[in-house]
């Protein structure tokens, strides 16, 4: 069900090299761009009535409104399940928790006397926050973009996620919940690229916006893609991935179960166990075959496991093993080995590292406090997952004095005159007439 990489023997080649040897979903954001584009003109022409008819044709539904009306989010509050509430408010307790204090705080450098740089954090005055309801409803993810936002102190916020014809056509009861347990009243049913285009560009119904969040299929990434410029994007996320270095004293009941656990969202979602211990990868293939038997997503998973972008691979030991993870750069990874602490601190490249045997990724994908908007595809080399951080801007605040300026003046000059600016120079020698500010010694 699940293939086998075997990097055993020879020494693992360098970088990209390595990187093609292991596996990876077709993921391909450019084909899908030609079929965004045009809803994201209609979005743009046509406002709400176009993200209307969207609604009517992908999904099937006709309210004649984008906006959540505040009754109902009211209500899905009222109704949710108690023990779905709870789960939900400790969530977000946890998320508030860590991510307050990822807030930043302003610092002054002063670089002379009189002359001083201060980076101030501001934060984006409005966010679109998009929550995908496709195969699987995710209020969690409700947790996960509004909380960082919040606690970075952004005040316009809206949340979009696509109707549902089981609900009226409002998106999904819990995702309406979960907004409301935020205290978030914006709420629009929209889905899929037309969302984004409606934050984009803005409707009579929605402002536009600075910048949007969120996780989505590959025509939300798409439209990410193509109006980024426009709108500031946290990621163009992927399918989901988790990766598992693993060595003997692993347990493969847990092993299988969290792979099996990140395979349940997606068929191209991506489970990867890298190995040192041929039994291990017996063991855990043997389990898998029985878990996923009596797993509720069985056809899902299967696909999953089972696709060109999930493997076992077994390599000589811990420090190739690190070298694979790091190449593969999961969206998460898992360390179960002995010593996981000190081998996590090793890894470069993952969006989050789970350590040791009671942190699985299930733990972070609800309730560990951590975020779960992650990179995918490799981009964890180059990027982090949502934080506070991700809804700041750091504007420089340059204040000089007269002298600092007059001190520097001449090098300032010589610069502008290097770069066949001079009127940048003047801009400098404008402030100081008759004095010799042009950089050339006497
Ligand atoms: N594992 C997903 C997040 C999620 N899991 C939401 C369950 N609900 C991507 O990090
Ligand atoms: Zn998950």
């Amino acid at each position: 069900m699940i293939s086998r990489i075997d990097l055993r023997g020879d020494a693992l080649p360098e970088g990209a090299a390595l990187r093609d040897l292991l596996p990876r979903a077709e993921f391909d954001v450019e084909a899908a761009l030609e079929k965004v584009r045009p809803i994201c003109d209609d979005v743009r022409h046509r406002g709400s009535a176009a993200v209307l008819d969207l609604n009517r044709r992908f999904d099937g539904v006709t309210p004649d409104r984008t906006r959540v009306p505040a009754e109902a989010l009211t209500r899905a509050l009222e109704e949710l399940d108690p023990a779905v509430r709870a789960a939900l408010e400790e969530s977000i307790r946890r998320a508030r928790l860590v991510h307050r204090d990822q807030r930043r705080t302003d610092h002054t450098t002063q670089v002379v006397p009189g002359g001083t740089v201060t980076e101030r954090w501001v934060p984006v005055e409005r966010v679109g926050l998009y929550v995908p309801g496709g195969l699987a409803v995710y209020p969690s993810s409700v947790v996960m973009n509004v909380v960082p936002a919040q606690e970075a102190g952004v005040e316009g916020i809206a949340v979009s996620s696509p109707p549902q014809a089981a609900s009226g056509g409002l998106p999904h009861p819990t995702i309406l919940a979960a907004c409301a347990l935020l205290g978030v009243t914006e709420v629009h049913a929209a889905g899929g690229a037309q969302a984004i285009a409606m934050f984009a560009y803005g409707t009579d119904e929605c402002l536009p916006v600075n910048l949007v969040t969120g996780p989505g299929n590959i025509y939300v990434a798409a439209a990410k893609r193509l109006l980024k410029g426009r709108i500031g994007i946290d990621a163009e996320a992927g399918p989901t991935e988790i990766a598992v270095l693993a060595d003997a004293g692993a347990d493969p009941v847990h092993v299988a179960a969290d792979l099996i656990s990140q395979a349940e969202h997606d068929t191209l979602a991506a489970s990867v166990l890298v190995t040192d211990s041929p039994e291990l990868a017996a063991a855990v293939e043997a389990e898998l075959k029985t878990q996923v038997a009596a797993t509720k997503h069985v056809e899902r998973v299967t696909a999953a496991l089972a696709g060109r972008q999930s493997a076992v691979v077994l390599v000589d030991g811990m420090d190739e093993g690190l070298r694979v993870v790091d190449a593969y750069a999961a969206e998460h990874l898992e360390i179960q080995t002995a010593d996981a602490a000190a081998l996590a601190a090793r890894v470069r490249n993952a969006g989050a590292i789970f350590v040791g045997p009671y942190a699985p990724v299930s733990l972070g994908d609800y309730s560990a406090g951590s975020n779960h908007v992650l990179p995918t595809g490799g981009c964890a080399c180059h990027s982090s997952g949502l934080s506070v951080q991700s809804f700041l801007r750091g504007i420089h605040v340059v204040d000089y004095s007269r002298e600092a300026l007059a001190d520097v003046a001449h090098h300032v000059v010589t610069l502008a005159e290097a770069e066949d600016l001079p009127a940048h120079g003047a801009a400098i020698t404008a402030r100081f007439p008759g004095a010799r500010t042009d950089g050339r010694a006497d």
